[in-house]
């Protein structure tokens, strides 16, 4: 770490590009500026990039910290630094810009190293640490950096959004986190405020309503629940997984289109070896004239006959019903 610290300071008063990946999380941007701000006491001028696009969750994140973003920035820096990012998958159609730039790169990051991992001319893995926030917190002293409070903030929100809120967590995370609040004065009701984000009101009257027209079927031990909606069919079928069903279907009817959603517990497919993408998503493609795919516990179907639609539930569930025997 003091190797990298060196290799760091030796950019002072330098321009530095901060990368996190596409779609890019808390942990990501937070870690990313946390670097950035320690870099610029070092005389730097920094950019914070995302390969593409930045969350939701993040957007909001970044009005909180003040920072400003560039997606998908152009490379006229002297260092390049990858932040919670290590394969050329994670920065999806910016990778061409990163892998065929001459400038020195440095990767910091916690995802264990992949066979097609991004080259650097300084790595920093730490597998165990639980967030990339975590490891730029532990650097940025060897850069003679003291984190204030926005920065605090930053790599808090890193520790506990990439620990799924703490499922994943260690102790130390509990010990990082309480010195940073306790240092910088943050209350808990803080941080939730940041990381609570609530969808649009279009997103919640679909989810409300989809719920509102449940058919729910109970086939052994199992709740199956489906519903039609106009439109979140995703996020309606995640609601209702939440809600208790062990298997949520909402099929959105558009004007020429069907799209059905499809989740299920994974204790649901572990118990029964129904695999929705196998199973399910095919059979629903032939009655609504589309095709599907997906995974065990999530998958899609879209197709052109509308008027079809309510058999296709109904289809599912007896499909379900036959895999389970009930
Ligand atoms: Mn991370």
């Amino acid at each position: 770490m003091e190797q990298l610290a060196e290799f760091l300071k030796s950019y002072a008063g330098k321009k530095v590009v901060l990368l996190a990946h596409h779609n890019a999380d808390p942990d990501a941007v937070g870690s990313a500026f946390v670097l950035s701000e320690a870099l610029k006491k070092l005389g730097c001028e920094t950019v914070i990039g995302v390969a593409e696009s930045i969350s939701k969750l993040s957007k909001k994140v970044v009005e909180v910290l003040g920072a400003e973003i560039a997606i998908s920035p152009e490379l006229d820096c002297d260092l390049l630094v990858l932040l919670d990012t290590s394969t050329p998958g994670q920065l999806s159609s910016y990778a061409d810009t990163v892998l065929n730039s001459e400038i020195p790169r440095v990767i910091i990051d916690h995802h264990t190293i992949q066979s097609d991992s991004i080259s650097a001319d300084k790595k920093f893995v730490d597998e165990k640490a639980v967030s990339t926030t975590e490891i730029v917190f532990k650097l940025v002293p060897f850069l003679g950096f003291e984190l204030n409070r926005k920065t605090a903030l930053a790599t808090a929100i890193g520790l506990i959004t990439d620990t799924a809120h703490f499922r994943f967590a260690n102790i130390s995370t509990f010990e990082l986190l309480t010195k940073l609040m306790t240092e910088h004065n943050i209350e808990p009701p803080e941080l939730m405020n940041i990381l609570s984000v609530i969808p649009d009101v279009s997103e919640r009257i679909a989810v409300l309503k989809g719920m509102q027209r449940i058919k729910m079927a109970r086939i052994s031990d199992y709740l199956v629940a489906t519903t039609i909606v106009g439109t979140f069919e995703a996020a309606t079928a995640r609601a209702l997984l939440r809600s208790g069903a062990d298997v949520s279907i909402a099929a959105a009817r558009k004007d020429k289109e069907v799209r059905i959603s499809m989740r299920s517990k994974k204790t649901f497919s572990d118990e029964t070896c129904v695999d929705l993408g196998v199973d399910l998503a095919p059979e629903l493609a032939k009655v609504i004239d589309g095709t599907g795919s997906g995974h065990p516990n999530a998958a899609g179907v879209n197709g052109k006959n509308t008027d079809n639609i309510t058999m296709a539930l109904e289809k599912a569930v007896e499909i379900i019903k036959q895999k389970v025997g009930k």
